[in-house]
């Protein structure tokens, strides 16, 4: 585990499971019609059982799809997190399609989210780095960057955001951004 503290907030990257995270919310990195898929998306509903996608579906027949950038919460069926807030990652196009800035707006649009209902701890998967292809370095980058700028920014009920990183690589990849990071 590698961790850094913002004003009041304590990071931590980890490997492990997000499915299996006590938090009051862990992340999805689902698809535009949030009823679920392969990687990350398939644990967590498979893990939450059918009440999440249930959610899902009213949320999708009253606001229709979900753009890639935004969030949506639910509650987190029989996980051990009391929520999961679903967030649609860009998909990898070579870096000049905005990517970026999406990306970077699923990381803000879930910890806005959060913060309106009063979540005290969340976690995140490296949301696009999967099906989606995104690169793991500029996404860890972007991650770690636009939590610690929302954080800095914003007056905040989160307490202890986590990123969950299912392989070595990845851990690698986010405890080496850590390393850069440390002492903010
Ligand atoms: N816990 C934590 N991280 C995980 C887990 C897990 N249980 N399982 C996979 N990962 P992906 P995307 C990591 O493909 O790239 C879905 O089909 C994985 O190693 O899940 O945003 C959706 O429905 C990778 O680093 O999400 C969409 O269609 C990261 O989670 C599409 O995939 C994200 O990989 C979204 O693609």
């Amino acid at each position: 585990m590698v961790k850094a503290k913002v004003k009041e907030t304590l990071l931590q990257a980890i490997q492990g499971d997000i499915t299996r995270e006590k938090a009051d919310a862990i992340v999805n990195a689902a698809n535009l019609s949030l009823m679920g898929g392969g990687g990350v998306d398939g644990a967590i509903h498979h893990a939450g059982g059918p009440a999440i996608v249930e959610e899902c579906r009213t949320i999708v027949s009253e606001q229709g799809r979900l753009p890639a950038g935004q969030a949506v919460i639910t509650t987190g069926g029989k996980l051990p997190a009391k929520h999961v807030i679903h967030t649609v990652g860009p998909v990898w196009r070579g870096g000049n399609g905005g990517e970026e800035v999406t990306l970077a707006s699923c990381y803000t649009e879930c910890l806005k989210l959060a913060s309106a209902n009063r979540i005290k701890s969340i976690s995140f998967p490296a949301i696009s780095t999967g099906v989606y292809g995104y690169p793991l370095e500029p996404a860890a980058r972007i991650a770690i960057g636009s939590v610690i700028k929302y954080l800095n920014a914003n007056s905040t009920s989160i307490e202890q955001v986590r990123f969950v990183l299912y392989d070595t690589n990845a851990y690698n990849i986010y405890a080496a951004e850590f390393a850069k990071i440390s002492g903010v």
